[in-house]
Formats: C-alpha cells, sequence, structure tokens
C-alpha cells in the first residue's frame, strides 16, 4: 500500500484517524503503523461489504459518491478534533482509505454527480456524527471506578514501602492486585523492574499494570502477555519454565523434591509437554493466545494455587501423573541415555503394542521426535505417545493414532490400512491359542461403533463424533485392551462409572501409581495418604 504519496502529493493526515493516543508525528514517521491501521480497517466485515457494493456499481456504472464535496474535505482536513472528515463517520460504513481523498480520477468523476441510492449515501447524510474511537493500542482502557479502585489498592501496598517493593515482598501484589497465581510472582516483578534494581517502585507498577491496560484484560491475557517474548505473538516451551520453577520452589506439595533437583527438572518438563500435548492444538510448539483460551490450563494454574495436594490437581500438575510418566520410561530405557528405540517400545504395557504401528511410531507418522537421534525416541516423544496410548478419547490422541493408521497420508482411513495393522492381532490371537476373530466380522464391529458418514472409509471428523474411538484404536493394535473391551471387563465398566468426572488418563495414572508405590515400599503402600480403590484388585491388562 502507498499511503504517503499518492497521484497530487497529498499525505495521510494522521488527524484524519482520530488517534488520541498516537501522536501525529508517530505516524508520519512509521509508515508500517498507518499500514496496520489500514489493514486492520480492511479486516472489517463492513469493509469487505462497502467494497464489494463499490465493484457492484463500478460494473453497473454508477457514479462513485465518496465525499459530497471536496470543500467539506478540505475543511475537515484542515480542522481536526471533533471535527471528523464523513469518511470516518457512520457506524455501519466503515471509512474509506484516506488514499480515497487525494485526487483520484473516481474522485473527481463523483463531484461532478451527486449519489444516486448508492450505501455512501449514508456517509454524505450522517455528516460530522462522530463514533466511538474502534482502535485502541492496548485494549479500550479501564472504566473510571475500577481504575481509581486499584489506585488506592496499589497505595496501600506502597504506603508501607515507600522505597518500592523487594521480589519476596510482591506476592501479595501479584494475588490480590494482579489476580493471578502467586507463582508468577517473579516473572512479574522482572518484567516490570527491567534495569533489574532488584526494586519495583509505585511508579514502575502502574506504568507497567495500569498505563499498560493490564487492569481490564482477562487471565488468559494477562499471563499470555507476562510469559511471552516481546516479539512474540505466541508462547514457546522455554516460557513456562520460570513459573515452573517458582512453582517448585514454593508450592508445599513438591517441597520434598528440593533435595532433588534432577527430579525437579524432570517434573518441570512433564508438565510443559503435557500442556502442550493438549493446550498446542497446532502441535507447532507454538502455544497462541486463541489456544490458551481454548484449553484448560489457566484454571489448573488457578487451582493450583489454591491447593496444598498437588496430586488433586489432574490437569498438568499432578506430581503422581507425572511419577507414573516418568518411571514407565525408565523402565524401558534399560541402558539409561534417556533415548528408547522400538525393542524398549514394544514392551511398553506388557507387549500389548503391535510390531506395525510401533514401526509407524517410529517412522514418525504421528510427530517428528524432538530426539535427533535415528530411530530413537526422546522422553519428550515418548510423554506424547503415552498421553496418546493411555488416553484415546482425548482428540490429540485420536490425531496421534489416526496419523499412524493413515497408511498413505491421505486424510482418511480405508478398510485396506484398517485390515493391513488387524492382521497382527489375529496373528497373536492364533498365537496365543485364542479363537480369532475375523477381519469381516471385526469390521462390521467397528464400522457399528464409528458410524462414519461414507461407506468406503471413517475420517478423523467420524472418529472425534463417536465415543468408542478408543476401542476402535484397541482393536487395530492394542490386543490387551481390545481382549479386555472384547470380555466387557467388569472392573473397568465399574471404575468408570465411579467417577465420570475422571479420564480415562486419571483413572490409568492413579491405578498405576498405586502399583508403582507398592513395587517401592509393599509395607506403606496400603495405608497413610494412597487410597487403593478395590483392594481385591487385580491389573486387567
Ligand atoms: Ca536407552
Ligand atoms: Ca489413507
Amino acid at each position: 500500500m502507498d499511503i504517503d504519496s499518492t497521484g497530487d502529493g497529498t499525505c495521510l493526515d494522521p488527524e484524519l484517524l482520530h488517534l488520541s493516543e498516537l501522536s501525529p508525528f508517530a505516524l508520519k514517521t512509521s509508515p508500517q503503523l498507518a499500514e496496520n491501521l489500514f489493514s486492520q480497517w480492511l479486516s472489517l466485515p463492513e469493509t469487505g461489504r462497502l467494497v464489494k457494493s463499490l465493484i457492484d456499481e463500478a460494473k453497473a456504472g454508477t457514479p462513485l459518491n465518496a465525499f459530497s464535496n471536496s470543500n467539506n474535505l478540505n475543511n475537515l482536513n484542515s480542522a481536526g478534533g471533533n471535527n471528523l472528515p464523513s469518511v470516518f463517520t457512520a457506524g455501519s460504513t466503515p471509512p474509506l482509505s484516506p488514499r480515497s481523498s487525494s485526487g483520484s480520477p473516481r474522485l473527481s468523476k463523483q463531484r461532478s454527480s451527486p449519489p444516486l441510492g448508492s450505501p455512501l449515501k449514508l456517509v454524505t447524510e450522517q455528516g460530522r456524527e462522530v463514533i466511538p474511537q474502534f482502535y485502541f493500542q492496548n485494549g479500550p482502557p479501564p472504566p473510571k471506578g475500577l481504575k481509581e479502585q486499584c489506585f488506592s489498592r496499589i497505595d496501600d501496598y506502597f504506603q508501607k514501602h515507600l522505597d518500592g517493593l523487594r521480589m519476596h515482598e510482591f506476592k501479595p501484589l501479584t494475588k490480590e492486585i494482579c489476580k493471578l497465581p502467586t507463582f508468577f510472582s517473579s516473572v512479574l516483578f522482572r518484567k516490570i523492574d527491567t534495569e533489574c534494581s532488584g526494586i519495583v517502585t509505585r511508579d514502575a507498577f502502574i506504568k507497567y499494570w495500569v498505563d499498560g491496560n493490564m487492569l481490564i484484560m482477562d487471565t488468559e491475557t494477562k499471563i499470555f502477555k507476562i510469559l511471552k517474548q516481546p516479539n512474540c505473538n505466541y508462547l514457546s516451551q522455554a516460557d513456562f519454565k520460570s513459573i515452573i520453577q517458582e512453582l517448585l520452589a514454593t508450592h508445599p506439595g513438591l517441597e520434598f523434591l528440593k533435595g532433588t533437583p534432577e527430579f525437579q527438572e524432570r517434573y518441570a518438563e512433564t508438565v510443559i509437554y503435557r500442556v502442550f500435548y493438549y493446550v498446542n492444538r497446532s502441535a507447532n510448539g507454538r502455544l497462541t493466545l486463541r489456544e490458551l483460551k481454548r484449553g484448560n490450563l489457566i484454571a489448573a494454574m488457578l487451582h493450583l494455587d489454591e491447593e496444598e495436594d498437588i496430586n488433586k490437581v489432574l490437569r498438568y500438575f499432578s506430581y503422581e501423573h507425572f511419577y507414573v510418566v516418568y518411571c514407565k520410561f525408565w523402565e524401558l530405557d534399560v541402558d539409561h541415555d534417556f533415548l528408547i528405540d522400538k525393542d524398549n517400545l514394544i514392551r511398553y504395557g506388557n507387549h500389548a503394542l503391535t510390531y506395525r504401528i510401533v514401526d509407524r511410531i517410529f517412522s514418525q507418522a504421528p510427530r517428528k521426535f524432538t530426539s535427533k537421534i535415528e530411530g530413537k525416541m526422546g522422553y519428550e516423544d515418548f510423554v506424547y505417545f503415552m498421553l496418546s496410548e493411555e488416553d484415546k478419547t482425548s482428540e490429540p490422541s485420536l490425531e496421534y493414532w489416526f496419523k499412524c493408521i493413515d497408511l498413505d497420508e491421505n486424510g482418511v482411513l480405508t478398510y485396506n490400512e484398517m485390515q493391513y495393522f488387524y492382521e497382527e492381532q489375529l496373528h497373536r490371537m492364533e498365537c496365543m491359542a485364542q479363537e480369532p476373530v475375523l477381519f469381516e466380522d471385526i469390521l462390521c464391529q467397528m464400522v457399528d461403533m464409528i458410524t462414519p458418514e461414507r461407506e468406503d472409509c471413517i475420517t478423523l471428523r467420524d472418529l472425534k463424533r463417536s465415543k468408542l474411538s478408543g476401542n476402535f484404536f484397541n482393536i487395530l493394535f492394542n490386543l490387551n485392551k481390545f481382549m479386555a473391551f472384547e470380555s466387557r471387563d467388569p472392573f473397568l465398566i465399574r471404575q468408570e462409572r465411579e467417577d465420570p468426572s475422571l479420564t480415562e488418563w486419571d483413572r490409568f495414572a492413579h491405578k498405576e501409581y498405586i502399583r508403582l508405590s507398592m513395587e517401592e515400599d509393599g509395607e506403606d503402600a496400603s495405608n497413610g495418604s494412597i487410597e487403593v480403590w478395590d483392594e481385591s484388585f487385580e491389573a486387567p491388562f
């Protein structure tokens, strides 16, 4: 776009934009800003309609009429302030690009002929009506009352600390005024204390929190802004490290880990991988504000701040959940080089998986490995695998397994692709002297479960719609779970009824934690804080 120089040398007059918070000088010196504003205007739905109507009229040969007359326009241009030019009025018709105000041939044409039934007639009729400011660099300002209330509370805090607050004194402010979890305290402090003086003064706090308009932002936006790097519009895994470090340093439920920094680090990693697995739905390692708002991470963080028993925070932060994932990895990684290969993974879940599905995982069909070592899976890759394997009701899991089965990557699962995976299951049943279920029979059962829209294939959409998709995948590659489903294990059914708010993952992790802690210390496992589900319980797999 070319705003500054048009045919007759007219420039964009910043006054036209009616942006009180931007100096005309700033606009003149940063054409990029004007570009951005123009793009924003272009993206408004009304703009689309306006452009379309202009095109239609041009096609029909109707004279264009953006302005009633050039004198009026010139007057307005020089007046500024409240005397908005007609192009920036009428709420229903967004302003034309400032370029149109220069001497374009279209404009001179319309000057001589008044509008006839043009939608732009509205613009001239409503003349000088002022529309409310629609663009605010940091979002709309807070209501006056809220601001005053906040100032008085800020003053209360700083009255006792006239020289400013030090980091350890900052926590109450984080919670009470900023309404953020206390483990954001250090990160927030450092964000405000940009010069690392070790002190946050009242003025610095007000500049960041009130002038930066954090006051009226929703919690997701606040957290997004605090955690992200200045020039990024997303969060990366590294952006979460500092708050998890603070969590480890301050949460009573994690105090026992202080003596083992190695496990603190593993816990932090696991939490971050779990967050990205569930919340970063585009799976590109760049968590956007939109994803953050759609996910349940912020609710989990707020819960965590109130809950002393970290294991009650099932989403992302439970220590028991971390323990189960980590122990499983450790168990498979026999040489403890923090990498596992196909032969290791085939032992997962008591040899539950087929070679064919393990091959697909190692061909990195569902997800590229983060481990850069040929033929080896790293811990992060394992976390993605394990979460997918143990909760096949979640969307990330369905996507993971869908990509595994979709051999030709054409976005649909054909019966041939399903049969390729089922063959190995059939073979295993024969080897175990089980009565084999033929593919044709199992196919009918699967189609009944999923009720696909098309007759010849199954789509990801079909799977996301069905409640039985987990079983669909178990039939194809997990023999133990397939058998459990076929025999309708009454234990599983009972367990599911027990607490419907628990996910498949929660149930698995709880059961597994008990098993692992029994292995570790048989005497203490059945008393103390661990609640055993069923004393007569035996692992169904
Ligand atoms: Ca290894
Ligand atoms: Ca396919």
